[in-house]
């Protein structure tokens, strides 16, 4: 490596938790900074496969629940070689979703183990950090009401929920866990301090496997 690598750094979190606010917020700061930073975010819906992954989510077409997993699977994958690039160059990349809402939304769905959806997903970039942002229902509502696409209900989510504080609880992965009903400011600034901190961490170690 020529250069110092840059940090994959994760936002998870629940529907209306501010993922994608924190996401822009920190590639500007960091951009800012002088640092390099890019966002990315699954799916990604402008692939081939994220184009059959948007279709599902929009209800527009029905795909078997392997199927759809395995798809969201196959999108992070695809863009692995890009992802790979731009750490080795030195960027960092902050991004919104990834390994940990498959496993979290699909085991939430009837007779799927988290084994079972963890697997296809091993051996991805391991993230250096993964923040997830913890918003209460309540707090949610306050936000809006759920969007219109599939998974964009009370009782779904309050499983999925469930499926990530099981995946939190692996201490394989380095999890931060941030109050996200502070203000956007306070969330902003707690994901920076922490985000900094990874990437100097980072720098210095080659890039992970998850979950192998
Ligand atoms: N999915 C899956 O099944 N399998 C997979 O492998 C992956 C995903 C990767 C993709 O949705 C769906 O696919 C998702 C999981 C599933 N289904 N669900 N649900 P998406 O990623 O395209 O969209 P989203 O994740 O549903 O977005 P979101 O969760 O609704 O929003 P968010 O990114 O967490 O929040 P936001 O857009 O930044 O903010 C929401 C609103 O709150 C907005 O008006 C903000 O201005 C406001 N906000 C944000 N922060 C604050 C604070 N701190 N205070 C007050 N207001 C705030």
């Amino acid at each position: 490596m020529a250069c110092k690598r840059g940090a994959l750094i994760v936002l998870e979190g629940v529907d209306r938790a501010g993922k994608t606010t924190q996401c822009n917020r920190l590639v500007e700061a960091l951009q800012l900074s002088g640092r390099p930073a890019a966002m990315m975010k699954f799916p990604d819906r402008t692939t081939t496969i994220g184009k059959l992954i948007n279709s599902y989510l929009e209800s527009k077409s029905d795909l078997e629940d392997h199927t759809v997993h395995l798809l969201f699977s196959a999108n992070r994958w695809e863009l692995v070689p890009l992802m790979k690039k731009k750490l080795e160059e030195g960027t960092t990349l902050i991004i919104d979703r990834y390994a940990f809402s498959g496993v979290a939304f699909t085991s939430a769905k009837p007779g799927f183990s988290m084994n079972w959806c963890m697997n296809p997903d091993m051996g991805l970039p391991k993230p250096d950090l993964v923040l997830f942002l913890q918003l209460n229902p309540a707090t949610a509502a306050q936000r809006g009401q759920f969007g219109t696409e599939r998974y964009e209900t009370s009782s779904f989510q309050q499983i999925v929920q469930r499926r990530f504080e099981e995946l939190i609880a692996d201490t394989s992965v380095n999890w931060q866990v941030i109050d996200a009903s502070q203000s956007i400011d306070e969330v902003h600034e707690n994901i920076k301090r922490l985000s900094v901190k990874a990437m100097n961490a980072a720098e210095d170690w080659p890039i992970g496997e998850l979950w192998t």
